[in-house]
């Protein structure tokens, strides 16, 4: 097994000063507790904040990391500036809020987003320097979110994986967050982006679509330069460790500590952080409604509340401290007596056993979060009911809904509703609540924790796979050698060139293509060299290729082959091509147009195409579908073919095709060099068309005909720049 870096924000231990020297303690939350279970039972070394500024470690840095180290952990050093930027700022005042849908909430600061950036700089570079061959990265949370990219593009070939713990909200939301693209950028540095649920994993590829226009296919993402699979791992808790640490003796003292000071009543259990995601101030409501509505509970039911402080730098938290004490000062004053007080509220962390026994003791959990990622305290308090009697209450917003079906699911906007499941909880039969809880226990135990780890790593793996199998045929080091050694002998050679998305990317509108400051001297360096013929094989109407190639030394197809221009010659047209058909197709395309906002036609001397790359793509895509049915049906008995693009229909003749273009320059002579570039389905029929020594490349990743692939536009223009450096200097 290779060994795993853990990357995260917190470390799973939090330094604090002392007059000597300093001290060091666990740290809470759900993302130290999850991942702390797998850190102690692997090789792993974990890298984060230890939770002190730079000028508070300063002068013990080495004395720090050696502590650490101890821990297998290793601390990132930031100064005060960017931990109160980046952490209270730009992830607790902009993510946090946005991705629990609280845009109200949610603040957008230029100084957040420097600091953010910074302190992702900052773990990259510690990332970095712990790195060794064969580790596998694991980045945590939100955060990170530029990480991955980050570390991708100091390691390339690294093995990254991100797991996000918040829920990743819907692509109307996201879009909101100025910095939207460098944030889905980030993650898809990673090999795998990990969520909670399946909904996540929805919004997110939405977003990715909409933001920088990847398209996905059942759980992969096709990135200008990788495969990246997004899948969801619910995360699972240590199931053994809270099944059976109810008989702890300490545990068991616990149990009756509490007992005796709350009295003989039903207890109700609320735990979380203060945070007004988790929906606290409503479920206080809900408690002092469920007793205005159903008196003969007071006396009878005791509510026990903690809250464990966070974050308590943020202005909303501060205000929401004061509600919720102000709340449960009013509930125990308008129904508590002498004996009896209604709600027991505890403002602080309280100690796993401590934990365990009001898991132990309570009757009901009421978890209600306005939003939650996941929610492991709903988990955890199912896996200590070991004897099977307890009920659960949950929120439909918990990412834990998803697998705890059994509970009783309430809307936690929905007082009323809460009010009657505290009821139906409180009085139902012993034999409803152990079946459920049977169930719900059978699952979490066999997805723990560890469970989630090995599901998670084995997908990695698997995408790992994936892309070296896909990389199998990329044209690098021994292959690009064999085709420079190739074309340095060679004394005619014939380079067959794709113009859109081979030497250009694409733009939204096909005029803004021009070709860039290098494409020309490029080409026309390649020209100039006696052995070679350059054709660029287009699917561009010709007064465009004429525009803007015409003064080269290099012949040219347009419209898939339907005019063809020698070097030094004139267009000439292929054969005999009707043009009538237009009149029946155009209407319907235009049809197409005016239902579809920000598509468009283009219309070329013997086609007709529409573009949608500009229109809202999940529509886009359906309309091209209903298009091509529709066209389907009318163009069966003519001689057209309906053929789809990267975002485009294309209706054309059958007969012309870039295979038949190009055979006019296979014909001319024989060639000891051909080599072959282009991006989509049009270029298939000419890769077809050449003997099998030729070097043909594919433009990306999908499947083709083609000996070999390139990711990108720049890595045919990087090849084209070496084969253009042999020329000059023979
Ligand atoms: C984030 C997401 C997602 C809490 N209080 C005490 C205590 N805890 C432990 C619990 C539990 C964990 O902390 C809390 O986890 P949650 O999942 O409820 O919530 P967040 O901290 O908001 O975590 C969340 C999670 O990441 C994991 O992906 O589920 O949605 O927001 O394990 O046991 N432990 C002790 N004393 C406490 O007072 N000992």
């Amino acid at each position: 097994m290779n060994r795993l870096l853990l990357v995260s924000n917190r470390l799973p231990y939090t330094l604090a000063r002392k007059e000597s020297g300093f001290d060091i303690k666990p740290s809470a939350g759900g993302v130290a507790t999850g991942l702390g279970s797998i850190h102690k039972s692997s090789d792993s070394i974990w890298v984060g904040w230890c939770g002190l500024s730079r000028d508070r470690l300063k002068g013990h840095e080495e004395e720090i990391q050696k502590r650490l180290a101890e821990e297998r952990c290793h601390t990132v050093f930031l100064s005060k500036y960017d931990i109160e930027n980046y952490y209270f700022g730009f992830s607790n005042k902009t993510i946090w809020p946005l991705f629990h849908y609280f845009p109200l909430y949610t603040v957008y600061s230029k100084n957040f987003w420097d600091s953010y950036v910074r302190a992702n700089q900052a773990f990259c570079d510690e990332v970095v320097k712990m790195a060794k061959e064969g580790d596998i990265i694991w980045v945590h949370d939100y955060q990170l979110m530029l990480l991955p990219r980050m570390i991708r593009e100091k390691l390339p070939d690294a093995t990254i994986g991100f797991f996000l713990h918040i829920p990743f909200v819907s692509s109307e939301v996201f879009r909101l967050l100025p910095w939207r693209r460098e944030i889905v950028e980030g993650l898809l540095g990673a090999d795998l982006v990990g969520f909670h649920t399946y909904d996540y994993v929805r919004h997110f590829n939405e977003s990715v679509r909409r933001v920088v226009g990847y398209e996905h296919s059942f759980g992969y993402i096709t990135a200008e330069d990788r495969i990246v699979r997004v899948d969801a791992f619910p995360m699972g808790i240590d199931y053994k460790q809270f099944s059976t640490a109810g008989g702890l003796d300490e545990v068991g003292a616990r149990v009756k500590e509490i007992r005796k000071q709350v009295g003989d009543t039903r207890i109700i259990l609320s735990i979380d952080r203060l945070d007004y995601t988790k929906g606290i101030p409503p479920r206080l409501e809900v408690f002092d409604l469920f007793l205005e509505k159903h008196p003969e509970y007071r006396g009878k039911v005791t509510l026990i509340l903690v809250a464990v402080p966070s974050r308590t730098g943020v202005e909303h938290y501060r205000l929401l401290k004061r509600r919720v004490d102000e709340l449960v000062g009013r509930i125990n004053g308008k129904y508590g007596s002498i004996g009896w007080m209604p709600v027991w509220y505890l403002y602080r962390s309280v100690p796993f056993e401590k934990l365990m026994a009001l898991y132990t003791l309570a009757d009901v959990a009421l978890v209600t979060p306005l939003r939650d990622g996941m929610n492991l305290i709903a988990k955890e308090f199912v896996a200590a009911k070991t004897d099977g009697k307890g009920v659960l209450i949950l929120s439909e917003m918990a990412g834990a809904a998803k697998e705890l079906g059994e509970a009783i699911i309430v809307n936690p906007n929905n007082k009323d509703e809460i009010v009657d499941a505290m009821v139906q909880a409180l009085t139902m039969p012993e034999y409803d609540q152990i079946e459920r809880n049977r169930v719900m226990q059978n699952r979490l135990a066999r997805y723990s924790v560890g469970g989630w780890v090995g599901d998670f790593m084995s997908r990695l793996e698997g995408v790992k796979l994936l892309q070296k199998e896909r990389g199998v045929r990329r044209l690098t080091g021994k292959a690009t050698e064999e085709l420079l050694a190739g074309y340095a002998v060679a004394e005619k050679r014939l380079i067959l060139l794709d113009y859109d998305g081979t030497l250009v990317p694409f733009s939204d509108w096909p005029r803004k293509a021009r070709p860039s400051g290098d494409v020309i001297p490029l080409i026309k360096g390649l020209a100039d060299d006696e052995r070679n013929e350059v054709v660029i094989v287009s699917g561009r109407d010709k007064e465009t290729l004429e525009e803007w190639l015409g003064a080269l030394n290099v012949g040219l197809v347009a419209e898939h082959g339907v005019w063809v221009k020698e070097r030094g010659g004139d267009w000439r047209m292929v054969g005999s091509l009707k043009d009538d058909w237009k009149s029946q197709v155009r209407p319907i395309i235009e049809l197409y147009v005016d239902r579809t906002p920000g598509s468009f036609v283009e219309e070329k001397s013997y086609s007709l195409t529409w573009h949608y790359r500009k229109a809202d793509p999940g529509w886009g895509s359906l309309r091209a579908r209903e298009l091509r049915d529709d066209l389907a049906d009318l163009t069966e008995n003519l001689a057209l073919g309906v053929l789809e693009g990267s975002k485009v229909i294309e209706v054309k003749d059958v007969t012309i095709n870039k295979g038949q273009a190009v055979s006019r320059w296979l014909a001319a002579g024989d060639r000891d060099f051909i080599l072959a570039a282009g991006d989509d389905w049009t270029d298939e029929d000419m890769f077809n068309a050449l003997p099998e020594s030729a070097y043909t490349i594919k433009v990306g990743s999908g499947a083709s005909k083609a000996r070999f692939n390139l990711d990108t536009y720049r890595d045919v223009m990087a090849l084209l720049k070496k084969l253009k450096e042999q020329s000059c200097a023979a």
